[in-house]
């Protein structure tokens, strides 16, 4: 990318533009709103509060253009092996294709595989909410528990919320991920174990911290039911691995699979998703499906520049690597979005988090940023201080509804109104003039309003993106979710690195192993530094 003509040029319009203020840019062109937002059904894409000019986005998407992006967007979609350190194809988008057109891996059509675990989820998922399927003693299923970490966690745990609304009653869904005792402990200390089904997600069915929950869960299980035979209704799996699958004792009939080609970040979409159905309901997992399929078709059909995924990619480049931002926020009006930000921390960083390009050369500009969040308003009672005030140049997202599913009236619209009122209050500021008209009008006298200007002003011209849509419906959901992925997918490929590998998070995989039996053992400590030696030494004394 840093080599392209369209690097170059970029670097010295940064120049020019980075002295401009927002403020000028609107008032200097009443239709910079128009130009610069975006539709897509109910969804409004507001880029306009961004430091850019039709310039820019010229040079941003002739970038894109000689970087191949059209290319590389075909290529994913055809199912060609784009996860290059793997080896793997990266097909999230063939789990929620919802055309008739097949998608081939090693010359297989991998559609029907998609739709046979599709039926068997629908199956499953009636057969729990009409009462058919019952529990050892005879009685209805009302909890289900997902035991799984990372991306066979942090997407369902945040779709789930997401679709509070759309909840089936009578079935409640829980999920337990970190290994500290505490979580199944305070999971499990409400809920029966006649009543309730454990999901054992995992896509390897090999990490640590899923299968000793999956085993503790048992246990428990099994001091109430008794014989081993009543497992089967209520463990099941989902999982690539049919082999773990049967020796952990879950039978392979109450498995659901998926395949190697679906990334553990991307896999909400596939079976992982049986949580967020039998939340939500089957017909409701679908139009989320839908929606994600919505907008891959835009996404490989639309021009760059009208292109939602690649327009947002690209202003992330243009802060990442132009003006050196390290951060980028996401702030969801929507209570129910609350864990958005945790789970896109995990698709954005796990993807691009690299330093490595796909030919195995380091990289010569900075990668994916620091994704961090929280919803709003009240992260404007929080962090929104350095927002406004810091050193740091932070864009930030804003995800609004313009409709509760609650009781219409104030609330929301106090919701709305803080929303869009922050992101003008960063573009805008507030100038020394506007803070000491502000005080006069307050009845300061001169000496304090000149001592305390310096602390009122606001430098404006920090960039946002609004997302703002109708009501959180599972539609709008799954063309959020696809949106951000595809936009983690432009910015892996402008970058040159692999999105869909994660050897950082294998890392800790091994890690752990060696000082687990150290801690356990006694006995000669393999070779640390004197650090952990004496910390594992220390622990050993006091276990
Ligand atoms: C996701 C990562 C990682 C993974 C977890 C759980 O892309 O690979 O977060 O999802 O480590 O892995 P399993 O699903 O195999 O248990």
């Amino acid at each position: 990318m840093t080599h392209t003509q369209a690097w170059q040029e970029l670097k010295e319009h940064h120049r020019q533009i980075s002295t401009k203020h927002m403020r000028d840019l609107f008032s200097q062109d009443p239709q910079r709103f128009e130009r610069l937002s975006l539709s897509f059904e109910d969804l409004l894409f507001d880029y306009s509060k961004n430091r850019i000019t039709d310039h820019t986005l010229r040079l941003l998407c002739a970038l894109a253009g000689q970087c191949g992006l059209e290319d590389k967007i075909g290529r994913m979609f055809a199912g060609e092996r784009i996860n290059c350190t793997e080896q793997r194809p990266a097909l999230h988008v063939a789990l929620r294709n919802r055309s008739s057109r097949p998608i081939h891996v090693d010359g297989e059509d991998i559609m029907p595989r998609v739709h046979a675990v599709l039926d068997q989820m629908r199956a499953f998922v009636d057969k729990v909410h009409s009462g058919a399927w019952r529990g050892f003693t005879g009685e209805p299923i009302c909890d289900v528990v997902n035991i799984g970490i990372g991306g066979s966690d942090l997407g369902p745990r945040m779709a789930v919320q997401a679709l509070t609304p759309y909840h089936k009653p009578g079935i409640k869904v829980h999920f337990v991920s970190n290994i500290d005792p505490a979580d199944l402990a305070d999971t499990l200390a409400v809920l029966r174990p006649e009543t309730t089904i454990f999901l054992i997600a995992s896509k390897t069915f090999g990490t640590q911290e899923t299968l000793a929950n999956a085993h503790g869960a048992r246990d428990w299980f099994l001091q109430a039911a008794g014989e081993t035979k009543h497992v089967a209704r209520h463990f099941v799996a989902l999982s690539t691995n049919r082999e773990r699958v049967r020796d952990f004792g879950i039978d392979p009939a109450n498995m659901f699979p998926f395949w190697d080609w679906v990334g553990g970040r991307y896999s909400l979409w596939s079976a992982i998703g049986l949580s967020i159905a039998l939340a939500a309901g089957m017909d409701r997992f679908e139009e989320l499906l839908a929606g994600g399929h919505a907008m891959d078709e835009h996404f490989r059909s639309a021009p760059l520049d009208r292109n939602l995924p690649v327009v947002m990619g690209l202003l992330g480049i243009w802060y990442v690597n132009f003006f050196g931002a390290a951060t980028q926020a996401i702030v969801p009006y929507a209570q129910h979005l609350q864990r958005l930000p945790a789970y896109l921390q995990q698709a954005d960083m796990e993807s691009n988090g690299k330093a490595t390009t796909c030919d195995g050369r380091a990289v010569c500009c900075d990668t994916g940023p620091v994704v961090w969040g929280e919803p709003g308003t009240n992260g404007q009672h929080a962090f929104f201080q350095l927002l406004h005030q810091g050193t740091r140049l932070i864009p930030v997202d804003f995800l609004v509804p313009m409709h509760s599913h609650y009781a219409p009236g104030e609330h929301h619209n106090i919701l709305l109104a803080n929303c869009l009122a922050q992101c003008e209050a960063l573009m805008r500021g507030r100038t020394d003039a506007e803070a000491r008209i502000q005080m006069e009008a307050q009845g300061l006298d001169q000496a304090d309003i000149s001592r305390l200007a310096p602390h009122r002003v606001f430098p404006g011209n920090r960039p946002s993106n609004l997302l703002m849509f109708d009501k959180l419906t599972p539609r709008i959901l799954g063309i959020l979710i696809a949106l951000y992925e595809h936009k983690i997918y432009v910015q892996g490929t402008l970058w040159g690195i692999n999105s869909f590998d994660q050897w950082g998070v294998e890392l800790g995989k091994q890690l752990a192993g060696t000082i687990l039996t150290e801690l356990q053992e006694d006995g000669a400590l393999s070779e640390h530094d004197a650090s952990t030696a004496g910390l594992i030494r220390h622990a050993r004394r006091n276990l």
